[in-house]
């Protein structure tokens, strides 16, 4: 079987990061705070983080935070929880949580909704906006107890877009920021679970299909928030187990290709719910070695197709999960390393 290629992925992440003008670069670049977070965090788990500029990093990450506390993709862009979250994680990896005004990150994340609420009355939306020089610091100054959705639900940024990645992002981020308090948990978690389905799985809203990529966000937050007992962990399991394919790599759902990235979106699960014994780890271990590019670094979706570094730091972070030698180890349900998961609840 073939080795990981440690050297050349850490030379083609560092690579891609320089390379501005290369076509992933100007694809990824409104979504450039999520590829900090698979490049960095790959680095990480090879053990290479070192080979950045830390002060680089920081700054352009504070760059790209806004009025309201929440991060963009990139510069100039809107915010979104989904790039807060990578903006924190990145911060976690550096041991930078300290630049953060934390309150201001954790009301960003509840002005979201609130926000998309009051657009529903666009005359009470279009009032504030337009006496507010900031609207999200105004909004931050409302009523809290309104802020989270009535069902439990979150919505991604002020235009109200609702799925249960956001649930999994909100709780994940003000988990990692110690302010998990500021939401109504048992109501988050309930909306979680009016997203479960009959086969065992969870979809982005209620009825809405089981797909491995929204099972990962609806266990992490649930593992986050210590509600794992709500999942039927044998049905949940054998769904997730079908999903490995005749050539070792797995599937999101009935029927589809195997894509390197399920082998962390599965795998995350199988081990929150305690059932990665059912999947053949040699045989997906081997499929993500095939799809690495053993002559310029990165890994792809399957064999021989492009590298990206979405696919890089999936691959990589599942052989993490799988224990692959010389590897640092993951947190399941925080996609961070331990050490680093360790260091935020642990030290001092
Ligand atoms: C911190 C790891 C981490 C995640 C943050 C954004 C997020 C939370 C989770 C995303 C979960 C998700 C929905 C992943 C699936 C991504 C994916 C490959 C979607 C492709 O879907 P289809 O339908 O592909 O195009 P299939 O494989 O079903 O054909």
């Amino acid at each position: 079987m073939a080795e990981l290629a440690v050297d050349k992925h850490v030379k083609y992440i560092l690579a891609v990061e320089k390379n501005k003008d290369s076509f992933e670069s100007v694809v990824m670049d409104h979504l450039r705070m999520n590829g900090a977070y698979w490049g960095l965090t790959a680095l990480d788990l090879l053990g290479k983080l070192d080979s950045v500029n830390v002060d680089e990093v920081i700054s352009w990450i504070l760059k790209c935070q806004h009025e309201s506390g929440g991060f963009s993709g990139n510069i100039g862009h809107d915010p979104h929880i989904l790039y807060t979250l990578s903006a924190v994680q990145v911060l976690a990896l550096f041991n930078k949580l300290d630049v953060l005004d934390i309150d201001k990150v954790a009301t960003c994340i509840l002005s979201c909704v609130l926000l998309m609420k009051l657009f529903a009355h666009r005359w009470l939306y279009e009032s504030i906006v337009s006496s507010c020089t900031s609207c999200f610091a105004q909004v931050s100054k409302l009523d809290i107890t309104g802020l989270q959705n009535e069902d439990g639900s979150f919505s991604g940024d002020m235009w109200g877009e609702v799925d249960t990645r956001f649930s999994y992002v909100a709780i994940c981020c003000l988990s990692i920021l110690c302010c998990l308090e500021k939401i109504n948990v048992e109501k988050a978690v309930s909306y979680i679970l009016s997203c479960k389905n009959l086969d065992g799985g969870f979809g982005c809203t209620p009825g809405g299909e089981s797909h491995a990529g929204q099972i990962f966000c609806c266990v992490g937050a649930l593992a986050l928030t210590g509600s794992l007992h709500y999942v039927d962990k044998d049905l949940l399991g054998w769904w997730l187990c079908e999903r490995q394919v005749k050539s070792g790599g797995l599937n999101g759902r009935p029927e589809k290709l195997p894509d390197v990235c399920y082998s962390w979106w599965v795998l995350s699960s199988l081990i929150m719910i305690d059932r990665v014994h059912w999947i053949d780890k040699e045989k997906l271990v081997k499929f993500i070695l095939d799809c690495q590019d053993v002559e310029n670094g990165g890994i792809s979706d399957r064999p021989d197709d492009a590298v990206d570094v979405y696919h890089t730091y999936f691959g990589v972070a599942g052989l993490s999960l799988l224990n692959y030698p010389g590897l640092k180890a993951i947190d399941p349900a925080y996609a961070l390393p331990v050490d680093v998961v360790n260091r935020i609840f642990f030290s001092g």
